[in-house]
């Protein structure tokens, strides 16, 4: 059921995105070569025609999603850094309270086929502090979730991965290396996704997760959210399982959701149905247009910018007592067809 909505999506995908190719050729041909670069051209006209795309599809909803992990007695923080076309980024992470219970790192790629050995796996090491340096640890992921391709670029699948950071590593706030092994990324020059060629594997970005020590519980959810690809004109609808039959009294949530293939549009050239996205939980807008955060959720916020791509981003919300699993919903509005989008982890702490 999950899985053929998510192949019908990416049908509908298709469909759109060779309508909008067309739609683009026959505004960027007559358009010419001016100041502006032919690229540039060409996503301003797409990025238009994708605006004026019909609603293609009623929300998705993938029903319950169940933690793959609950701490005790915990806090936590998660940061992340945008990865296309790079070969390293710096994850910098603030809030941590100590002694840190655990830390996990996520990262997606895009592929056109399996992912080869040396996308499977990632470099981690803290700089600072303290100084010295940690290890630099090669890790492998397991695969949380596999989906069809952010319909934004070519490939057939985007793949999210998630490793446990050993505790030597993983030992505070402050900054963490992350470096791609050899032959894991296509390109790693720091090209502009826009402007240069698609060459897989394509990675969006990675995000560390780290449970501290607190007076919350503390829930990580990944797999059956995770790869999840949709557009947000339909949007996506899910409910997370709370952990241990919920709030007991009206409650302070925290709720951090990291997400790939976000952008504004295409580079500097801004699309509002690609930027307007919304999220909800329990129906209350934390994210997005009509939220008091203003901002989406969804629109590369860890790559500005350049290369977009990657989000990481964290709401509180009050829910009332009893509710046993929080509502989450994302939507572009009335906007038409937009960014497609990929989620990778969710966290949650009351
Ligand atoms: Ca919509
Ligand atoms: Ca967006
Ligand atoms: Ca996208």
């Amino acid at each position: 059921m999950k899985n053929s909505g998510v192949r019908a999506l990416n049908n509908l995908i298709n469909k759109l995105n060779l309508f909008t190719a067309f739609s683009c050729l026959l505004v960027v041909l007559p358009a010419g070569l001016g100041r502006a670069s032919a690229t540039e051209l060409d996503a301003a006209a797409c990025a238009a025609a994708s605006g004026a795309a019909a609603d293609p599809a009623p929300a998705i909803n993938i029903g319950s999603v169940a933690p793959f992990r609950i701490y005790g007695f915990a806090q936590y923080e998660t940061a992340g850094a945008a990865l296309r076309n790079r070969r390293t980024a710096a994850i910098e992470l603030s809030g941590v309270l100590p002694p840190v219970q655990e830390a996990w790192i996520y990262w997606a790629v895009i592929t056109a086929g399996a992912p080869p050995a040396a996308a499977t796996q990632i470099q981690v090491q803290r700089l600072s502090p303290p100084a010295p340096a940690s290890a630099n640890v090669t890790l492998a992921g397991a695969v949380v979730g596999i989906g069809p391709q952010p319909c934004d670029w070519t490939g057939t699948q985007i793949t999210v991965y998630r490793a446990l950071i050993p505790a030597a590593v993983a030992t505070g706030n402050g900054t963490y290396k992350i470096t791609l092994l050899a032959g894991a990324g296509g390109l790693t020059g720091g090209e502009n996704p826009w402007a240069a060629a698609q060459v897989f594997p394509m990675w969006e970005g990675a995000s560390i997760v780290m449970i501290g020590t607190g007076t919350q519980q503390v829930a990580l959810y990944d797999t059956g959210l995770a790869g999840n690809t949709f557009n947000a004109d339909a949007g996506l609808a899910y409910q997370l399982v709370l952990p241990g039959g919920g709030a007991a009294a009206n409650t302070e949530v925290f709720f951090d959701e990291i997400g790939a293939d976000g952008q504004h549009g295409m580079g500097r050239i801004a699309d509002a149905a690609m930027s307007s996205e919304t999220t909800t939980v329990e129906g209350l807008a934390v994210a997005g247009p009509g939220s008091p955060y203003n901002d989406s959720d969804w629109n590369g916020s860890a790559g500005l910018v350049l290369p977009e791509l990657w989000d990481d981003a964290g709401h509180r919300v009050i829910i009332p007592k009893t509710t046993n699993v929080l509502r989450v919903g994302i939507n572009n509005g009335a906007f038409g067809f937009g960014d497609c989008l990929t989620p990778v982890a969710n966290v949650v702490a009351f």
